[in-house]
């Protein structure tokens, strides 16, 4: 790897919650860069991108278009957070999006996955992120992303930066799962997707969960991208956060499972995303996001 390129997607617009385009502040606040910084990686900050559209509290995720709360500021955010992406990958460098909410990811993979033949994806969440407009039960695109990125769900979104799917289903595991809507479940089983729930975790260890979807990605994937949304770990660790669901992975869980992550080498992109300054205690969540992103690049636990 030459680099690391810090983006900083400072998007709200995929919930309703305000304080979540205030992530990548909060995460630089934590010492993000310059715990990377110390694994003798060389970190390049290319600071945030920003919708041309403005938050209006008064009116966020108020209208909704089909079921997609502020789409058009979804779609224009998405095609800049696409082309940052893609020239990152393009430039050797590995992009590291920091954000704002989770419908980031739609533009991240957007501008990654043209890289690659067969982009692996490990999906680090509470939540599948497997909806479209139609099993939504909240129109908040954040909850669309992967259905998105799979080619399932509304066209300008599905076709932002190219045309079509971005990645494959049997390329993706998803790891954290404990709150899935009805049709993300029946997605899920339509299409195979390798699933690793709480209880699954419970009973295997998280190392094991690790190692087995590492296997299951390598064996056909050209790269690996991680999308770790801070509400995967229990809402006492990351308080932080948009959507919490509870009884989730502790901090020392997801410390192993990125020392695996950064083990294996396979890992060539992340998103670091739905870290809410304004819902945190203190910044705490933040900064374990710092210590979930330096444990990818070697920081090593006792
Ligand atoms: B996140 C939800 F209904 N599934 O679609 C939805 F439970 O990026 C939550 O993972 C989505 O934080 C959570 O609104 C999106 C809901
Ligand atoms: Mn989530
Ligand atoms: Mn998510
Ligand atoms: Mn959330």
């Amino acid at each position: 790897m030459k680099r690391v390129d810090i983006i900083g997607a400072a998007t709200a617009f995929g919930q309703p919650k305000l304080g979540v385009d205030l992530g990548p502040d909060a995460l630089r606040y934590a010492n993000l860069i310059e715990e990377i910084e110390k694994m003798n990686i060389e970190v390049n900050d290319k600071g945030n991108i920003y919708s041309d559209f403005k938050v209006d509290a008064s009116t966020h995720s108020r209208r909704s278009e089909n079921n997609l709360k502020n789409y058009e500021q979804v779609v224009d955010f998405s095609e800049k957070l696409a082309a940052a992406a893609d020239e990152s990958v393009r430039a050797g460098a590995f992009p590291l999006v920091i954000g704002g909410d989770h419908s980031l990811s739609i533009g991240s993979l957007a501008g990654i996955s043209p890289h690659y033949d067969n982009l692996g994806v490990i999906w680090y969440d509470a939540h599948g992120d497997l909806n479209d407009s139609a099993s939504s039960p909240s129109g908040n695109i954040h909850g669309m992303p992967l259905a998105i990125a799979c080619g399932v769900g509304d066209e300008k979104l599905v076709n932002i930066h190219k045309t079509g799917a971005k990645i494959k289903p049997e390329n993706v595991v998803l790891i954290g799962m404990r709150d899935l809507d009805e049709g993300e479940t029946r997605y899920i089983k339509d299409r195979n997707i390798l699933t690793y729930t709480m209880r699954d975790i419970r009973e295997k260890g998280i190392s094991a969960v690790m190692s087995d979807a590492l296997e299951y990605l390598e064996a056909k994937t050209d790269g690996i991208h991680l999308s770790l949304d801070v509400d995967a770990l229990d809402p006492e660790e990351t308080p932080g956060t948009g959507t919490p669901v509870g009884e989730g992975l502790s901090l020392w869980e997801t410390l192993l499972a990125m020392n695996i992550l950064h083990d294996s080498g396979s890992i060539t992109s992340m998103d670091l995303v739905e870290v809410n300054p304004l819902l945190d205690e203190g910044n705490m969540t933040a900064e374990k996001a710092v210590a979930m992103a330096s444990a990818l690049f070697g920081r090593k636990q006792k």
